[in-house]
């Protein structure tokens, strides 16, 4: 079932009495941040690269100054924006209901500067760089990354304990999950009454079996996009608007 910006009573008795909530977000949570998500890349420099392609290893391998710079370029982007409603709200529905949590594939904290406590990322954070050779963490200098919007080549620091190339602390394509996060993904799905899909494609796996397996598992699955996705036929009511409208309005229905 298809609702444009209407919210049916059911829908609002089901979320209203949700006793554990998992919302699963993907990019479309920041669009309204300005974030470029994966489908709709910016204009810039980087809409002539496909982010499937930059973020994988090789492609940190072939040409690190290459992959560093787009990361930093996105790492600025994301210091430089604020979390929207969508974050807010989702971060107030923790305040109306007993047990919600945040399953993320993006890599960036909008979610957590927007208040929401317990967030599980799937796929790393743009903070948590750390050497490509023996693992070490690596602190972010203070401040904004110098990378302008055209963006640009910036060869990766070297790891203080021994001198590898730095890499970014997220997933690449063909890596596999962080074990602890995924374990408590599935878990949570698995456990939920309400799962709540905001702004994904439902595309990159294994990350998108998770709203099967709440469905499977009993979960009323809702869907929060303003496009159809493949999770359409799992979701139970598919809410066709941006998350920036959808979820305060969701919020501000339970009262
Ligand atoms: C792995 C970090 C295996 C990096 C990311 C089946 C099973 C297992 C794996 C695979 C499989 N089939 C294929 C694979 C391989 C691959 C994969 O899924 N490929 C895809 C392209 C087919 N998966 C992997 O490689 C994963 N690893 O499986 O390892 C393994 C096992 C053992 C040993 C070794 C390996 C790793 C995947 C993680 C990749 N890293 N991110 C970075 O950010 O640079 S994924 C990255 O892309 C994002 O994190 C995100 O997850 C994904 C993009 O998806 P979305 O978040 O949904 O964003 P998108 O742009 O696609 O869509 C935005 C949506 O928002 C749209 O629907 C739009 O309509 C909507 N929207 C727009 N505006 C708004 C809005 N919605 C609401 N409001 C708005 N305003
Ligand atoms: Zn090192």
């Amino acid at each position: 079932m298809s609702i444009a910006f209407t919210t049916p009573a059911e829908l609002l008795d089901v979320l209203a009495g949700a006793r554990r909530l998992c919302v699963f977000s993907g990019a479309g949570v920041s669009a309204e941040s300005g974030i470029a998500t994966f489908r709709q890349p910016d204009t810039g420099l980087w809409s002539r690269f496909d982010p499937l392609m930059l973020a994988t290893l090789e492609a940190f391998q072939r040409d690190p100054a290459l992959v560093w710079g787009w990361y930093e370029w996105r790492r600025a982007a994301v210091l430089r924006a604020q979390p929207n409603p969508a974050h807010h709200a989702i971060a107030g529905l923790a305040a109306r209901l007993p047990q919600v949590c945040v399953v993320t594939q993006n890599v960036d904290d909008l979610h957590e500067r927007a208040g929401a406590r317990d967030v599980v990322h799937l796929h790393g954070s743009l903070e948590a760089a750390r050497c490509s050779r023996c693992a070490a963490p690596y602190a972010h200098p203070a401040g904004i990354p110098a990378v302008t919007q055209g963006g640009e080549r910036m060869p990766p620091p070297a790891c203080a304990a021994c001198g590898g190339p730095v890499r970014p602390g997220v997933v690449w394509f063909g890596e596999s999950l962080p074990m602890q996060a995924w374990a408590r993904a599935e878990a949570l799905a698995r456990e939920a009454d309400v799962f709540l899909c905001v702004g994904t494609s439902g595309l990159v796996y294994p990350a998108a079996s998770l709203p099967q397996q709440a469905a499977r598992a009993g979960a009323a699955v809702i869907q929060v996009n303003p496009d159809a996705t493949p999770l359409d036929g799992c979701a139970r009511w598919n809410l066709r608007g941006p998350a920036g409208a959808v979820m305060p309005a969701l919020l501000a229905a339970l009262g």
